[in-house]
């Protein structure tokens, strides 16, 4: 049976701003406390969605998440009503407030890992949300993406959910920015690639001496048991210490697969040469041709300057021609050595024969590009049509939603902007139409709680 790769985009917040939140992301400190703009971040998003889907490719869309997030600033104790919640926090903790506040749930690539339902024993497509515990904005967005998901992904003869792993850190889960699908074609069997940034369990294992090392061996490995993958399609492999200790915090920020190809940069992993081998016998063992390496040196980029264009955040698509096209964002333009690099490129000999450039200056401000902004789910054809409808992109959908983004979005947050309790009822207000528009009825907390 037929079977595409669907990206599924998070849709920007109503709450997106610039708290400086994620230590190890130099985008995210080296923007901390300017001002933001949220219509403007969520209108380039859906700009991207919608010409993705113009271009041919599957195109889904992701709800935000109710923010600030109630419920985490009363489990932190404080109380009496939302607004009090709010004015209380602002006054006593605001980086608290400001985790609470994040809309860091758009970038969906961090959602959680997927393994279609080619690889997995039981034939269902499995979907394990990611616990995302190395920060506290982060940590508390799985719940709801996990209903999200349920609701989108209904059917339970179909679709297997799996709640986000224990969230300490031994088991730290950062979701599909660290994993990769490599296969002939998008229905066939798949060799799953799970990166790495530390082992948790042994003594003397490599890390990163700087910066937090977010993913552990010890949770990509409960995933494939989970998803029920066999060893001979499964590898590990670990990130350069040293590339965290750069600023690389996901594997997404320095290398990305597709079918046969692998775009890194020389220095993404510990073992280069163990790690291509084994890719390539064991996708040569699923009866696909080989991997198609694509390496780009440090002397035509530097890691410098990959982590400050993100080249590597790119989204790598299949054309029905079999070749592939690069979608990368604005930045790598701007960039002398990544401009000319990617005009090498596409007249190199291998499938990457286009490249595009989107503007998400809003998102990349935060550390998040093109690939960070999506989930892959690959899905047959008949659990494509199992998908919630609504959530597709479409002339019609773009258009509703860029009205509903125009309606109910601020076009400027600044730091203490996070202290309105008003911006809880806006949120609130776009969210309950959100879901209705979308079809997937009360997934959030305050739907529940009859707010
Ligand atoms: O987790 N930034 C996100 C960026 C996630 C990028 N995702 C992928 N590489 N797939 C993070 O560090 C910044 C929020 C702030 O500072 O306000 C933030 O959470």
């Amino acid at each position: 049976m037929k079977a595409y790769e669907v990206n599924f985009d998070g849709l920007v917040g109503p709450t997106h701003n610039y708290s400086g939140l994620s230590y190890g992301n130099v985008a995210s400190q080296s923007n901390i406390r300017q001002t933001s703009n949220p219509r403007e971040a969520a209108l380039q998003g859906l700009a991207k969605m919608k010409a993705l889907h113009d271009m041919g490719f599957k195109q889904a869309v992701l709800p935000p998440q109710e923010r600030p997030c109630v419920d985490t600033l009363r489990a932190l104790g404080f109380s009496g009503s939302d607004s009090d919640v709010i004015r209380q926090a602002a006054k006593a903790e605001p980086v608290i407030l400001a985790a609470a506040s994040s809309a860091s749930c758009m970038w969906t690539a961090n959602a959680a890992t997927v393994s279609p339902s080619a690889d997995t024993s039981d034939g269902r497509v499995h979907f394990t949300a990611a616990n995302l515990n190395a920060k506290v904005h982060r940590a508390i967005e799985h719940q709801t993406t996990s209903r999200i998901l349920q609701a989108i992904f209904k059917d339970p003869a179909h679709f297997a959910h799996h709640p986000a792993l224990p969230g300490v850190s031994q088991f730290g889960d950062e979701g599909a920015a660290n994993h990769t699908r490599f296969c002939a074609d998008y229905g066939a069997t798949g060799i799953e690639f799970f990166v790495y940034g530390r082992e948790a369990f042994r003594e003397g294992a490599q890390e990163p001496k700087k910066y937090p090392a977010r993913q552990t061996l010890e949770a990509s490995r409960a995933i494939a048991r989970l998803h029920g993958l066999k060893n001979k399609q499964v590898v590990y492999a670990q990130q350069n210490p040293a590339m965290i200790d750069a600023g690389v915090f996901h594997n997404d920020v320095i290398s990305v697969g597709n079918g046969r190809v692998l775009f890194y940069h020389e220095q993404a992993f510990l073992d280069t040469d163990q790690v291509l081998s084994e890719l390539d016998s064991k996708l040569v063992a699923t009866g696909a041709q080989g991997l198609i390496p694509v390496c780009v040196q440090s002397d035509q980029v530097s890691v410098a300057d990959a982590v400050r264009s993100y080249l590597f955040n790119s989204q790598l698509l299949s054309r029905p021609d079999g070749s592939m096209a690069l979608i990368v964002p604005g930045e790598c333009r701007e960039m002398d050595s990544v401009s000319s690099y990617l005009d090498a490129l596409v007249a190199m000999d291998n499938p990457i024969q286009s490249v595009h450039t989107f503007d998400l200056k809003q998102s990349m401000k935060n550390g998040g590009g093109p690939a960070c902004l999506r989930l892959r789910v690959v899905l047959n054809e008949a659990e494509l049509a199992l998908v919630k409808r609504q959530v597709l992109m479409s002339e019609q959908l773009y258009t509703v939603l860029t009205d509903w983004v125009n309606r109910h979005y601020r076009d400027r947050m600044a730091p203490e902007d996070l202290a309105d309790p008003a911006l809880l009822d806006e949120s609130r207000t776009a969210l309950d139409e959100l879901t209705r528009l979308l079809g997937i009825g009360p997934v959030y907390p305050f739907q529940k709680n009859g707010h």
